[in-house]
């Protein structure tokens, strides 16, 4: 795995961007950057095993390197069912299918497209994950993307969402952000890393709270919906259809 050292030198400000830069580092990055990013990954695996209906497909949107995808397809005991795994960022895509590739992938119903999540048809889904995705839609496209996932699951079909979150109460935000950037100096990254990251990300990463995703859940049609996985500023939510 490539360390990630992208804002290590100091560098003037810019908007990040899922580049092929990014992309060539990507796992060491997520891993670090994401408190609990494994168990995530494994527990959405658990989830998909659960919930993916025979003759059904599963949508990971946003899917990166395809750890999602690969957690999912690895844990699914059938193989009766279509992964459909979206990304908009050509350099995420061309790395997957390469991945795919390799001896105990090769075999997987793993479909990989490059495209706009807020672009796509979802039907006959039993299993849609936006894991840290929905966070770089622009707000206003947020409610209508939510619409189409909920209309296009199953009747007790699930999606996990897993977000960055922002609190309500400005000293709680303000501790887990500040508890946030001292697990990413665990992690190995730098105060000057830390910091250029976060401008960068400001203006892409756009956090909500816990309570605006379950009321955009809920005014979308979902039945139900909460928080199963919560790390500081972390957190992941299943909602059932
Ligand atoms: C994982 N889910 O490892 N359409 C398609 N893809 C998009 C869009 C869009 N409109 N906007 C952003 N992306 C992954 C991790 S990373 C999260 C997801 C992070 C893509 C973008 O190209 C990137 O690959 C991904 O969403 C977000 O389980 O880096 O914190």
């Amino acid at each position: 795995m490539k360390t990630d050292t992208i804002f290590a030198m100091p560098q003037s400000r810019a908007d990040f961007v899922f580049d092929d830069k990014v992309a060539s580092v990507f796992s060491d990055m997520i891993n670090r950057s994401v408190p609990g990013y494994a168990t995530i990954l494994s527990m959405i695996g658990v989830l998909a095993a659960r919930f993916c209906v025979p003759g059904s497909r599963i949508y990971d949107l946003g899917c990166s390197l395809g750890g999602a995808s690969l957690a999912m397809a690895h844990q699914i005991s059938h193989k009766d069912y279509e992964l459909l795994a979206i990304d908009n960022s050509p350099a995420m895509t061309t790395r997957l299918e390469t991945l795919l590739t390799a001896p105990g992938s090769s075999d997987l119903p793993i479909r990989v497209i490059c495209g706009d999540v807020c672009e796509i048809d979802i039907s006959n889904a039993s299993v849609v994950v936006l894991n840290f995705t929905l966070q770089f839609i622009t707000p206003e496209k947020r409610d209508a993307l939510i619409k189409t996932i909920a209309d296009g699951l199953q009747p007790g079909g699930i999606l996990i969402l897993s977000e960055k979150i922002r609190f309500p109460a400005e000293p709680l935000n303000e501790l887990f952000i500040d508890l946030y950037h001292e697990f990413k100096q665990a992690q190995g990254y730098s105060a000057l890393e830390v910091a250029q990251k976060r401008a960068a990300l400001e203006n892409v990463l756009i956090p909500e709270t816990i309570d605006t995703h379950k009321q955009r859940l809920q005014a979308a049609g979902f039945s139900s919906c909460d928080v199963w996985f919560q790390c500081f500023n972390f957190c992941s939510m299943v909602a059932v259809r």
